[in-house]
C-alpha cells in the first residue's frame, strides 16, 4: 500500500507539470471494454518483465510481462507490448509496469463518452449565434459572425451577382481552428456523419447533446447538422445552381474572439467540386430529414437545390478553384484554406451515388457506374469517392435493389483486401493496430483521416463480414487516438491524463480560459512539419514521423482541429461503441 501511495504520488506530480520525464506507459486512457482486447505499449527502458494491474486499493488482479517487443522502423526505439484482456471486471485500475503506473478503466460503453463529446464540439463551432451558458457552460460567448452582408468576390460574379452584390450566408461552423466555412469540407463532413448515422442511427437517436433543440422530436444530431446545412443551402447561387467554393475573410483573422473580428467576408468563387459536395450532402441530407417533419419541407428544397448544383457541374466539370490564379486577377487577394483539388471525378461519384439513392433515377445510376471507383482509398476531403462507396456498401445491405449487387460487387472486394492487407501489420505493430506501421500514415490531420479513417473502413469490414477481427482493428485505431501512441497523448480535448492543452484554435486561445474547448481531435503528428518556421520559440523535439507533434498553439500542422476530423472520430467512436 505504502509504495503504491508513493507511486501513485510521483504520477501526480509528473501529471502537475514538473514533467521530469513523460510516462512509459502509453495505453488508451478514456476505457476499455470489458470483453475487447486491452492492450499497453511501454517505451524502451521501463521494466518490463514486471507489469501487474491493481484495483484502486491495490489489490493486485493480474500480473504479467510483455507479450512481445517491436522496434520502431524509424527511431530505432524498441516497444514492449503488455496484454492485460483476461481481465473483464469493470472498474478502475492502475497498470504499474516497474516505477510506472497509469490509470486503467474497464467499462461498458468505454467510448461512448469520447463520442458524444465529439458531437457536441459541432454547438461550440456555431458561427452567427450565441453560445449559451446552459449548453455551454463557461465556454459560453456573445454572438459574432452573423453573415448577413457577404459580399460576392470578383472571382465569383454573374450577371445578377455581380462583384461587390451583398448577400446574406449566415449559420454554420466555423471550418477548423480559423473563422471561415468552406463548402468542401462542410459537405465532407456532413457525409461521413451522415454515414455513421445512418449506419448506426438506433444509437445516435438515443445520443443527447444538450444543445438548444434538445427538446423537439428531432435526433440532436441531425439538429446540429442542420445548423450546418442550413449555412451550405444559402451557398448556392438561385441564378444558375453554381456553388461558391469558399466564405472567408481575405486573410486569416488574429488569434481573437469571434465578437472581434472586423474584416469583410467573400463568397469566392463557384466549383465544380464545391457544386458536388453541395449536391452529394444535400441529396443525402433530403433522404434523411424527410422523416421529420419539422424539415419535411426544407427536404424538398434541399433535393432540387442538389439536383441543380449537379446539373452545373455537368456543365462545368473541370471548373477548379484556383486560388493563385484568382489572386493574379482580383482584388482583394485571398490567403486561407484552398480545399483544392486537381479533379471532379471522385465528387461525381458520390453525389451520383446519392443522388441515385434518393431519387431512383437511371441517369444518376450510369453516371455512378461510369465513375466507379479503381481501388480501396481511405475518404478525404479532398478524395472523396469513397463516402460514395460506403454509401452502396450501406445502402445495398437494406435495400433489394438489384443495381446496388453490381457496385457491391465490385467495391466489396477492394474494401476486403485493403483491410486484410493492414490487419496483416497489427502483429508486428509498436502500437498493436493496424495504424503508424508506414511512415506515410503520419501527415497533416492524419490522426483523423487515416487513423480514425482507417478504423472505420475497418467498421464497414465489420457490418458487412460480422467478422470480430475488424471491430477490434477498429477499436485499435481508437487507441490510438486515445493514448496509445509515441506521445503518449489523448487526441481528444479534455479527455484523458495526458490531454492536449493548446490546440490552434482562436476561440481556445482567445476566450481566457486554460483548459480548451472540449471534444475536438487534435491533427497529430506531422512529419511535414509545415508550420516549422512559424512556431516562434518552439521547436518540434523529434523529426520522427509518430513523434512530430507539439502541443502549442502556433503548430497548426500538428495542433490544429478541425469539423472535418471530428467527423471522423464521431463516427469511428459511435460506430464501435454501437457495436460493444
Ligand atoms: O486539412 C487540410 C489539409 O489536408 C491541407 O494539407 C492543409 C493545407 O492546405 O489544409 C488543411 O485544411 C485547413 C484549411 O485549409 C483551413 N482551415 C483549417 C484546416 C485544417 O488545418
Amino acid at each position: 500500500m505504502k509504495k503504491l501511495s508513493v507511486i501513485l504520488a510521483c504520477s501526480l506530480v509528473m501529471m502537475a507539470g514538473c514533467k521530469p520525464k513523460d510516462n512509459p506507459i502509453k495505453l488508451n486512457q478514456v476505457g476499455f471494454y470489458p470483453q475487447a482486447e486491452k492492450t499497453a505499449s511501454i517505451e524502451d527502458d521501463a521494466r518490463t518483465n514486471e507489469a501487474a494491474l491493481l484495483t484502486m486499493d491495490g489489490k493486485v488482479v493480474w500480473e504479467g510481462k510483455a507479450v512481445r517487443e517491436a522496434v520502431s522502423p524509424w527511431s530505432g526505439k524498441t516497444r514492449h507490448i503488455i496484454d492485460f484482456s483476461e481481465v473483464t471486471e469493470p472498474g478502475e485500475y492502475l497498470l504499474r509496469v516497474g516505477e510506472s503506473v497509469r490509470k486503467v478503466y474497464i467499462r461498458n460503453h468505454a467510448l461512448a463518452e469520447v463520442a458524444q463529446a465529439g458531437m457536441k464540439a459541432y454547438y461550440l463551432q456555431r458561427c452567427g449565434c450565441p453560445i449559451e451558458e446552459q449548453y455551454a457552460g463557461e465556454y459560453a460567448r456573445e454572438a459574432a459572425h452573423f453573415d448577413t452582408c457577404v459580399m460576392v468576390h470578383p472571382s465569383a460574379a454573374s450577371e445578377s451577382r455581380p462583384a461587390g452584390y451583398v448577400f446574406a450566408s449566415p449559420y454554420g461552423w466555423y471550418d477548423a481552428g480559423d473563422y471561415n466555412k468552406y463548402i468542401i469540407n462542410s459537405g465532407f463532413t456532413i457525409g461521413m456523419l451522415l454515414l455513421g448515422y445512418e449506419a448506426d442511427n438506433v444509437y445516435y437517436d438515443a445520443m443527447s447533446l444538450n444543445i438548444p433543440e434538445s427538446g423537439n422530436d428531432v435526433p440532436d444530431i441531425l439538429d446540429e447538422i442542420a445548423y450546418n446545412l442550413r449555412w451550405m443551402q444559402t451557398m448556392q447561387d438561385p441564378e444558375d445552381g453554381g456553388v461558391y467554393h469558399k466564405l472567408t475573410t481575405p486573410n486569416f483573422e488574429g488569434f481573437v474572439m469571434p465578437i472581434d473580428c472586423h474584416q469583410q467576408r467573400y463568397a469566392v468563387q463557384k466549383s465544380a467540386p464545391a457544386a458536388l459536395d453541395f449536391a452529394a450532402t444535400l441529396a443525402m441530407a433530403a433522404r434523411v430529414y424527410k422523416a421529420y417533419p419539422e424539415y419535411a419541407a426544407e427536404a424538398e428544397n434541399m433535393l432540387r437545390q442538389a439536383e441543380r448544383a449537379y446539373a452545373w457541374a455537368v456543365r462545368n466539370p473541370n471548373v477548379l478553384y484556383d486560388q493563385e490564379g484568382n489572386n493574379s486577377k482580383y482584388e482583394p487577394q485571398i490567403s486561407t484554406g484552398m480545399y483544392n483539388d486537381s479533379t471532379s471525378w471522385d465528387e461525381f461519384f458520390w453525389a451520383s451515388t446519392e443522388l441515385y439513392i434518393t431519387t431512383g433515377q437511371q441517369s444518376y445510376l450510369e453516371q455512378a457506374k461510369a465513375f466507379m471507383p479503381k481501388r480501396f482509398r481511405l475518404p478525404t476531403w479532398g478524395d472523396i469517392e469513397w463516402l460514395g462507396a460506403y454509401e452502396w456498401l450501406q445502402y445495398a445491405r437494406l435495400s433489394d435493389d438489384v443495381n446496388a449487387q453490381e457496385f457491391v460487387e465490385k467495391l466489396r472486394p477492394m474494401l476486403f483486401t485493403y483491410l486484410d492487407d493492414q490487419l496483416g501489420k497489427v502483429s508486428t505493430s509498436c502500437y498493436q493496430m493496424p495504424y503508424g506501421n508506414d511512415p506515410t500514415d503520419f501527415c497533416w490531420g492524419g490522426n483523423a483521416e487515416i487513423c480514425c479513417g482507417r478504423g472505420i473502413a475497418m467498421l464497414y469490414g465489420y457490418r458487412l463480414s460480422g467478422d470480430p477481427r475488424y471491430l477490434t482493428g477498429a477499436l485499435q485505431t481508437a487507441n490510438y487516438i486515445l493514448g496509445q501512441n509515441a506521445t503518449g497523448y489523448c487526441f481528444v480535448t479534455g479527455l484523458g491524463q495526458k490531454q492536449v492543452m493548446h490546440p490552434h484554435q482562436r476561440i481556445s486561445s482567445a476566450d481566457g480560459i486554460d483548459a480548451p474547448l472540449p471534444g475536438f481531435l487534435a491533427g497529430g503528428p506531422n512529419p511535414g512539419q509545415h508550420d516549422k518556421e512559424s512556431l516562434g520559440t518552439y521547436k518540434y523535439e523529434s523529426d520522427f514521423p509518430d513523434e512530430s507533434y507539439l502541443d502549442v498553439e502556433p503548430s497548426y500542422a500538428s495542433n490544429e482541429i478541425a469539423i472535418n476530423w471530428n467527423a471522423y472520430l464521431v463516427h469511428l467512436m459511435a460506430g464501435v461503441d454501437a457495436a460493444f
